[in-house]
C-alpha cells in the first residue's frame, strides 16, 4: 500500500535474466502485487523471476512485444484489484526511489497517468546516447500533436503510473503491442479525457543492451502517431472508439 493506494508493478521482461534480479531486489517495500511478464524469453528469465518470493510470472508462449506484455500485467493488475499499476522494466533502468514521487499526483488525485521525465534531468545529456536524445525530442514534438496533451515530455520513457480507473476506460487490445506503446498509450489517453503529468526521473544507462535499433523503430512509431493525431483530429474514427469524455473524480463512485 502507498498512502492508501493498492500499487501493483508490471514488469515486462524479454531475455532479462541478468538484470531482473536486481530490478526486483530494488523495488519498494509499499508494493502489494509484483508482475512480471516473461514475453518468450529464450534465457532464464522465467525461472529468476519465479525464484523470488512474492513474484507472480506470467509467460507469453509467443512474443508480443513490450506493450503487449505491459497490457498483460495490466489486466492481471486490474483482476487482482490494484489501485494503480506501475511499469518498470526488467532492465534496471528506472530508480525503484523514484516510485514514490510517481504515485504521489495519483494519491492527490491531480492526475490518471504519470509518466517520467529524463530529458529535464540536468546530466541527460551526458547519461543519454545521443542518438536516444535526438529520437526523443523527435517523437515527443509528434507525440504532443498525435496526443493533444502538448506539455508531455520524453514520450519514450517507460516508467509511468496509472490508476486502475483510467486503465478500465482505455481499450486494452487495441493498444500498440511494440516500442510505440507509451506513445499510442498517451494518444488513447487524450481521446478518453484522461489527465497526464511529468514527473523528473533519472535517466539511468549501464551495460544493459537495448532492443531497440533507433532507425528501426521511429519510422513505424511515427506513422502510428500520424495515424494517431488524424484518428484526434477526427478525420478517421476508429470503430468503437470510446467517446471522449472526462473520467470521473477519484472519490466518484464507479
Ligand atoms: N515482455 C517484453 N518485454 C520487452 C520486449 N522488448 C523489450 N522488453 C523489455 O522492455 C524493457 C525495455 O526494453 P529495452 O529494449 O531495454 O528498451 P529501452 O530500455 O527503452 O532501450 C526491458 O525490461 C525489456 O526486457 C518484448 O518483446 N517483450
Ligand atoms: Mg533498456
Amino acid at each position: 500500500m502507498y498512502r492508501g493506494l493498492r500499487v501493483a508493478v508490471v514488469v515486462p521482461a524479454h531475455n532479462e535474466a541478468r538484470l531482473l534480479p536486481v530490478t526486483l531486489a530494488g523495488l519498494p517495500p509499499f508494493v502489494d502485487h509484483v508482475i512480471v511478464v516473461d514475453d518468450a524469453s529464450t534465457d532464464g528469465t522465467a525461472q529468476v523471476a519465479a525464484d523470488r518470493a512474492g513474484v507472480e510470472v506470467l509467460r507469453h508462449a509467443q512474443n508480443r512485444g513490450v506493450g503487449g506484455a505491459i497490457v498483460s500485467g495490466y489486466r492481471r493488475a486490474l483482476a487482482l484489484g490494484a489501485d494503480a499499476a506501475v511499469v518498470v522494466g526488467a532492465d534496471a533502468q528506472m530508480d525503484p526511489g523514484e516510485m514514490s514521487a510517481l504515485l504521489d499526483p495519483l494519491v492527490a488525485g491531480e492526475a490518471d497517468y504519470v509518466k517520467g521525465d529524463r530529458l529535464g534531468h540536468p546530466e541527460v545529456r551526458r547519461r543519454m546516447p545521443w542518438v536516444r536524445y535526438l529520437g526523443n525530442h523527435a517523437l515527443t514534438v509528434l507525440t504532443r500533436w498525435s496526443s493533444g496533451y502538448r506539455h508531455v515530455r520524453d514520450s519514450q520513457c517507460g516508467y509511468t503510473a496509472i490508476t486502475a480507473r483510467a486503465l478500465a476506460r482505455l481499450p486494452l487490445d487495441q493498444l500498440y503491442p511494440r516500442y510505440g506503446f507509451p506513445n499510442d498509450l498517451l494518444a488513447w489517453l487524450g481521446l478518453v479525457g484522461a489527465r497526464v503529468v511529468d514527473r523528473p526521473v533519472t535517466p539511468i544507462y549501464g551495460d544493459e543492451r537495448s532492443g531497440i535499433r533507433v532507425w528501426r523503430v521511429v519510422l513505424p512509431i511515427s506513422l502510428l502517431l500520424v495515424r494517431a493525431g488524424l484518428r484526434r483530429v477526427g478525420l478517421r474514427r476508429p470503430a468503437g472508439a470510446p467517446r471522449p469524455e472526462a473520467l470521473p473524480a477519484p472519490g466518484d463512485a464507479g
